[in-house]
């Protein structure tokens, strides 16, 4: 028999965003009155502007007629779109051919596994996304987990306590390091100088950067990096990770990009930027072609001012919930509010507490189902962190709940 790949064996616990939706699932079945309101998993929920929808539509209707009919694409995608890309997003960083298009940052993020493989160190900030590190378990980079964390993994503390800029000493030499501004799920964005300490840490040290942008169009603060090209030195250092997911509200349409510079090497000189190409070329077969064409429509003036004002909803959203946790009930509970207002996510700590247990107390006693911070990463333990991608009149009512509750 086939023996079980030792990447599985070594993961120490489900997927998180599995694990909330079944907790949730549960409660509802014993609980058949109770109206819950999800703040907890980051899925969007508004609908696709007009302008946006009817690019897919017309794109989809085309396929019906010989002049607009089209079968698989180049694997990197749409020369228009890598292009629209690069002159929107990376102008003067990047270039069309350095943009490959994809399926999503999630994708991305486990295909680049495949492209450093199993003998790699790995570095994450915690808390992150956890498909940074599941990844790498997966692949067998991370190894086995000694009950404090998988022993292939240096785990990089983003805590209050220092801003949640971490301290990049820790970082072994020859790391890939992945790093998220603005980060899920902690919604702090790093400045311009503590990006350029990263990339110049990872140029002096032999690393590489997978930064995970999925969040950059929350950004508000004109001071603030949108992309990790935006720092000098990072073309030889940084891979950046994107996504249509949260800006176009393209969660289950699918779209992404990921920007490989030309300048960034091997150990032994060769270009990462080929065998990236060989990866998308080899393990992913293009991205859907009618997607990619609403892809195009978001980047038009229209589809970006349409993006721009579904993001400034969630902002809305996102102070509703701020100010609800900085209410009194809450403060006399100990908590502790972190949001930047560049992000979806506020961050709240309740000392002492255990984020499982936080997270069942607001689901029993208010019906809002919110994200353990445990679940992000060891430094995430007694965090909750709440999502404002939701319905407004949703996350009024959740709110409405939230101020009554007395913990
Ligand atoms: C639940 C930092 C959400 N089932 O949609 P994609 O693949 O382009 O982007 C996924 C992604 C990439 N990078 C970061 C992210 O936060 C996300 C999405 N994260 C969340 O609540 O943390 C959705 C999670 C989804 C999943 O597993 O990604």
């Amino acid at each position: 028999m086939i023996k079980r790949n030792n990447g599985f064996k070594n993961l120490t616990a489900g997927y998180l965003f599995p694990e909330v939706a079944r907790r949730r699932r549960e409660y509802a079945a014993s609980h058949p009155d109770a109206k819950i309101i999800s703040l907890g998993i980051g899925n969007t929920t508004e609908p696709l502007p007009e302008y946006i929808a009817k690019a897919l539509s017309d794109a989809a209707l085309a396929l019906g007629t010989p002049e607009g009919y089209s079968g698989y694409g180049d694997e990197q995608g749409l020369t228009a779109l890598r292009q629209k890309i690069a002159d929107v997003f990376y102008k003067d960083m990047a270039t069309a051919d350095e943009v490959f298009i994809s399926d999503g940052a999630k994708c991305d993020i486990a295909r680049v596994q495949t492209l450093f493989g199993s003998k790699v160190k790995i570095a994450v900030q915690d808390p992150a996304y956890p498909v940074y590190v599941d990844g790498s378990v997966i692949v067998g980079a991370a190894g086995k987990n000694n009950g404090k964390g998988y022993k292939g993994v240096t785990y990089m503390p983003c805590v209050p306590e220092n801003n949640f800029f971490p301290d990049l000493s820790k970082i072994k030499k020859n790391s890939i390091i992945y790093f998220c501004s603005p980060n899920n799920p902690t919604g702090a964005v790093s400045s311009k100088e503590e990006l350029q300490k990263l990339v110049d840490f990872a140029n002096a040290n032999g690393c590489i950067i997978i930064f995970d942008a999925a969040y950059r169009e929350f950004i508000r603060d004109p001071s603030l990096p949108k992309t990790i090209f935006e720092i000098p030195g990072s073309r030889t250092c940084a891979i950046e990770i994107n996504s249509f997911s949260k800006p176009a509200g393209f969660t289950g349409v699918r779209l992404g990009w990921s920007v490989v510079p030309k300048d960034l090497k091997f150990a032994d000189g060769s270009l990462v930027h080929a065998d990236w190409n060989r990866v998308m070329t080899t393990l992913f077969n293009g991205a859907s072609n009618i997607v990619q064409k609403g892809g195009l429509a978001c980047l038009d003036e229209q589809g970006l001012a349409s993006m721009k004002s579904v993001i400034d909803y969630y902002l809305v959203n996102a102070d509703l919930i701020k100010k609800t946790f900085e209410g009194e009930n809450f403060k006399k509970a100990g908590a502790q509010v972190y949001f930047t207002g560049n992000s979806p996510y506020i961050w709240v700590k309740f000392p002492g507490r255990k984020s499982w247990d936080i997270f069942d107390t607001l689901l029993d006693k208010c019906h809002v189902v919110t994200t353990p911070g445990s679940g992000f990463g060891p430094a995430g333990e007694s965090f909750i962190r709440i999502s404002a991608f939701g319905h407004q009149k949703d996350v009024q009512e959740a709110c409405e709940r939230l101020s009554k509750l007395e913990m």
